[in-house]
């Protein structure tokens, strides 16, 4: 998005992660808002038009949260380059809106003592003011606007309490900038920043008439993306660094040190704390949900419950579905004559589309929780829990919600990893996170698991509970591996955010189980249709002469591919059929039970193709007349499912978040190699023992 350069102002705003920037500007921009992307980095960026009190036309740019100038991660990154006038895309603000947590007003206002010495008109806003109060905290508003010398301005965004106030001070013309200076940087560190000025100008870092800031920012920033700095001077940049930090060692954490000392001082003046902490219904509660013991218990027996519900609620509009698309593949037979066109119909596109479409009430009840979860604030819990056990993996709890994500789907999962701060961290999240069963594995487990115990849907339940865990201790193990072994960096320390809990809003929770179902539906109308259709015509094609239906699809094309696979896949105990359904699946997991749709309708041929499939498949029959669809192949099935890298979406995303081929193929090779070895084992030694 280009911005027109304009006599308009534009007015930042800044603030930790959570602080209730979106709120806000949501609040004050409504729907005249834009959202882009930055270039280069996949960071979003929000502007959007205001009016001021006194009808000043203004533009709001809502920046990417961050707790520190000091980049760790690109979302850091893009806020210090636009508040430097580093990015020629976005035009330096021209003010600032700086919004912080007055819960959490000390920690908040480290980043804000760093973006008000840019020497920006400022405003600073108390924001969750509500929170505070329940807190008996008192805050002197007017103390610290004097002190720092710029409005301080009470707000409690999700209510809109302190909005006529803040575009009051947004009309004016006069707005200040600070004069506070939280923390001086040594005389020392000042000559020799001043001396990499030269070296850092040549690479093309920063331009010669840049403040001193630009250097402290970029030669004290721990993220490796510099933005407008080639890598192949990225090693001049961090030679000058070493050569800092070997003059001045621990210069950086002084300069940290002073800034909270400063903060520290300011806050004694300003903020008035009760001398015994208030009890709130969220300490209440997370004395329960936080609790090392019962947190686990709670967290187990909600999984539990989850594999249930799925299991027996989403059962009988599993079954209408079916009826329907029963009903309609049997409406079109007696509508049309028979021959190609009416296969392509009925056993392409009804057949494989209804093989995924019956799966929608489980998807549903998978995001309602997920969204009770989520709406509640439990799911912030989840993570702090999860964070000892992240720990001993050489992870922090920040890469559980990237990670929790991706149980509905890795690519948002991914995309989420972008908030953790080390890139070594950051990187092993967005590996393992395909680890975690997906929605589109569902239908797969669903389809087995159904196989292997039939009507039986409490042990049905704890066999799908076990691979969703099955999953995760893999991904605890390859975290482990990957971050203790492989890989270097740092880890960096957690700070997670923990929203108190609040009532669930059925509105919000509708509104996110809608567009997953109505993604799950487009995706079953378009990627699955289409590739149902390729499959048909795979399955169908080229024409045998014959009237046995086996025969010709042995010779098809996706016949003789599944024959041609199935030396490697016969040691797991799969036959040529299943592979066809291999094949399919490496473009997405659900496709496996559209593959076997299609080519069980294809093979049976038009008159009992409206059989259930999981009916079908336990019919099924070996040459040597044992069924193929034996426990054992549905647990090797079921395992290499939990495993194997099927997922061209999450391959191009992962290339695009990590900017290489290298990690998607990684990550291929990794999760397909271990499905592979772990269902040989299960087949074989199954096989061994008799099973
Ligand atoms: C959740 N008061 C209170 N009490 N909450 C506020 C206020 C306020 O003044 N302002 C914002 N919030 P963002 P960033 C949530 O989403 O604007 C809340 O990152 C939840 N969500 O509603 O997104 C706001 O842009 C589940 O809360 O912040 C939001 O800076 C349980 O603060 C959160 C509890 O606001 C962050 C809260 C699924």
């Amino acid at each position: 998005m280009s911005n027109v350069a304009s006599d308009i102002p534009l007015i930042a705003i800044v603030g930790n992660p959570n602080s209730g920037k979106t709120t806000l500007f949501n609040l004050l921009t409504g729907l005249k808002q834009k959202v882009a992307n930055y270039p280069g980095v996949t960071v979003e960026k929000k502007i959007g038009e205001c009016y001021s009190q006194h009808g000043k036309k203004l533009r709001l740019i809502d920046l990417p949260g961050a707790y520190s100038l000091n980049a760790r991660s690109p979302d850091e990154a893009v806020l210090r380059d636009v508040l430097l006038g580093r990015r020629p895309e976005t035009p330096r603000p021209d003010r600032v809106v700086c919004v912080v947590d007055s819960a959490n007003l000390e920690r908040n206002l480290y980043l804000v003592s760093q973006v008000l010495e840019l020497g920006l008109p400022a405003i600073l806003v108390l924001n969750m003011v509500d929170v505070a109060e329940k807190r008996e905290w008192r805050i002197d508003a007017a103390k610290l606007s004097e002190l720092l010398g710029i409005p301080v301005i009470k707000t409690q965004a999700v209510t809109g309490r302190g909005l006529i106030e803040l575009k009051l001070a947004l009309s004016r013309d006069d707005l200040p900038a600070t004069k506070w200076r939280s923390a001086v940087i040594p005389d020392g560190v000042r000559t020799a920043l001043e001396q990499s000025r030269g070296p850092l100008c040549e690479t093309g870092a920063i331009h010669a008439k840049a403040s001193l800031l630009e250097p402290l920012y970029l030669l004290s920033g721990h993220d490796p993306t510099h933005y407008g700095i080639e890598d192949s001077q990225m090693g001049r940049v961090h030679e000058l660094r070493r050569s800092i930090d070997g003059a001045f060692p621990g210069w950086e954490d002084e300069l940290v040190s002073a800034r909270y000392r400063s903060i520290e001082e300011l806050c004694a003046e300003v903020l008035r704390r009760p001398d015994q902490e208030i009890e709130t219904i969220t300490t209440k509660l997370d004395r329960i949900f936080l609790h090392p013991v019962l947190g686990f218990v709670n967290l187990v027996f909600v999984f539990a419950l989850l594999g249930y519900l799925i299991f027996s609620v989403a059962a009988a509009p599993m079954d209408w579905i079916d009826g329907w698309f029963g009903q309609l593949g049997a409406w079109v037979e007696s509508l049309m004559p028979p021959g190609d066109l009416r296969d392509l119909i009925v056993n392409g596109v009804i057949s494989g589309v209804g093989g995924v479409v019956i799966f929608l009430p489980q998807i549903v009840i998978l995001f309602l929780f997920i969204g009770l979860m989520e709406d509640t604030g439990y799911m912030s819990r989840l993570a702090f829990i999860m964070d000892w056990l992240m720990s001993k993996v050489g992870l922090n709890g920040k890469s559980f919600l990237p990670f929790l994500s991706s149980y509905a789907c890795a690519v948002p999962g991914v995309m989420a990893a972008r908030t953790i701060e080390s890139p070594k961290d950051r990187l092993v999240t967005i590996l393992i996170a395909p680890l975690a069963s997906c929605s589109a594995r569902l239908p797969v487990y669903t389809l087995l698991i159904g196989l292997l115990f039939p009507a039986k849907p409490l042990t049905q339940g704890l066999l799908m509970m076990g691979l969703y865990a099955l999953g995760t201790g893999a991904a605890f193990v390859f975290a482990w591996i990957f971050s203790k072994g492989i890989m270097k960096g740092d880890s960096s320390p957690m700070i997670l955010e923990m929203p108190p809990y609040k009532r669930p809003s059925l509105k919000s929770i509708l509104l996110l189980v809608w567009q997953r179902a109505k993604a799950f539906l487009v995706r079953a109308g378009s990627i699955i249709l289409g590739i149902s259709i390729l499959i048909w015509a795979a399955s169908t094609y080229p024409k045998t002469d014959t009237e046995d239906k086996s025969l010709q699809l042995a010779n098809s094309f996706a016949g003789q591919a599944g024959h041609f696979i199935e030396p490697v896949i016969k040691p797991l105990g799969y036959d040529w059929k299943i592979g066809i359904g291999l094949i399919g699946s490496f473009a997405a997991r659900e496709v496996f039970n559209t593959t076997l749709g299609v080519v069980y309708a294809v093979e049976s041929g038009d008159d009992d193709n409206l059989d259930p499939l999981r009916e079908k498949l336990a019919a099924e029959r070996r040459a040597d007349g044992r069924p193929v669809f034996t426990p054992l192949v549905c647990l090797s099935l079921l395992v290499f499912y939990v495993f194997a890298m099927q997922c061209i979406s999450t391959i191009a995303i992962v290339r695009r978040e990590t900017g290489t081929w290298k990690w998607p193929l990684v990550q291929l090779g990794y999760m397909t190699g271990t499905a592979y070895v772990l269902s040989l084992l299960i087949y074989q030694v199954g096989s061994a023992l008799g099973y």
